[in-house]
């Protein structure tokens, strides 16, 4: 099938966008609803949830040929809430009898933890004439997605292979995204206002959103089925980080023998995989391409703080946002209380 080269033109004739996306994808693409983008002219609602084409597109081959297996591993997490570091947690985890904490080769001091867990929709799916041979990998597979729950292929949620999902509070998340998409934006789409990204997220209206349908969607299969979704919050682990890498290793099935733990490997793997590490490697300072061509590797870690809304959110934005998650989340059991609404006071 031969790719064609999409050129949206908008009715301004500046808003343009160039993907390599397939005729069917197109022709989907037109039937349906759509907003403006972030760092694409359009975000689609597609199974309801927002999307840019190419991911569109890379999440119907990750549906019609991804079949998952019982040993299979997924970090799933909405774009900006602690990806990069949960990928490297898992990844430190499982592979630790190949590579300890210590090691001087260990690949995570020469790669960056998308490298080494890749994602389903941005680098083993992306090309839809390519569709990898997944029995050539090495098992078990450790994968990653910002897929919402529903979307994820019927093998995924009927076999018995393992989900680990990290939600970060909406008020950080939405500044990190902020920061990272002015990074990442293209000049021909002009600038995205503080006040209008605060809008669009306000409206669900982000990639891979409404984010409080992803992590709601998530969290009721984590209270339904606990041994197949373990839900993590970035502020909890992030606060006792030794304690939530015991049970994600307990939730995978490499859990830590007490002769590790006396040796030390979780607060090495901690260690290990803190930011403050992680952002010192030259492959993070100068690397580039972890997730998509072209992609500096530094912009994956800007702050890691929790909390550093405060510094941009107006006190409107807060009162907005925080009503909306209230409603939002209201009866699931799920909260950020102590991380957001407390603070507005
Ligand atoms: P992605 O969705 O593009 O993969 P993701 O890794 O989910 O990004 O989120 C990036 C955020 O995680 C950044 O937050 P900030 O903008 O508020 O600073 C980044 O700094 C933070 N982050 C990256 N690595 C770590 C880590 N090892 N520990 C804690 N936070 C981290």
């Amino acid at each position: 099938m031969a790719i064609t080269r999409v050129i949206e033109n908008e009715s301004n004739g500046q808003d343009q966008q160039q993907e390599l996306i397939s005729p069917e994808c197109k022709e989907l693409l037109i039937s349906l609803p759509k907003e403006r983008g972030w760092r694409t002219p359009n975000l689609y609602l597609y199974q309801h949830f927002w999307c840019q084409p190419k991911e569109i597109q890379a999440i119907i081959s990750v549906q019609n040929h991804y079949n998952a297996e019982n040993t299979d591993l997924i970090v799933a997490t909405i774009p900006k809430s602690g990806t990069t570091w949960l990928k490297a947690l898992s990844f430190a985890i499982v592979n630790r009898r190949n590579f300890a904490h210590n090691q001087k080769n260990h690949p995570l001091l020469t790669s960056n933890s998308h490298e080494l867990v890749p994602f389903l929709e941005y680098k083993l799916f992306a090309d839809y004439e390519n569709i990898p041979d997944m029995s050539r990998f090495p098992r078990p597979l450790l994968l990653g997605t910002h897929m919402p729950i529903n979307a994820l292929p019927d093998s995924v949620m009927d076999l018995k292979c393992k989900i680990v999902y990290m939600v970060r509070n909406p008020f950080d998340t939405f500044v990190s995204i902020w920061h990272f998409m002015n990074k990442l934006r293209p000049e021909y789409l002009g600038p995205l206002s503080l006040e209008e990204a605060f809008d669009m997220y306000c409206r669900g209206a982000i990639g891979f959103g409404p984010y409080w349908d992803h992590m709601l969607g998530y969290w009721y299969e984590s209270l339904r089925a606990p041994q197949k979704v373990l839900f993590l919050k970035y502020e909890e682990v992030k606060e006792n980080t030794c304690f939530h890498l015991k049970k994600l290793a307990e939730f995978l099935g490499f859990p830590f023998s007490l002769e590790e733990e006396e040796g030390g490997a979780v607060e090495g793997i901690a260690k290990l995989c803190s930011f403050d590490k992680m952002k010192d490697l030259d492959v993070n300072k100068t690397g580039k391409g972890a997730i998509t061509a072209g992609f500096e590797n530094r912009d994956l870690f800007r702050k890691g703080e929790v909390g550093d809304w405060a510094n941009l959110l107006t006190p409107l934005m807060v009162e907005r946002l925080t009503d909306i998650m209230e409603e939002k989340l209201a009866g699931s059991g799920l909260t950020f209380g102590v991380f957001c609404n407390e603070k507005r006071s």
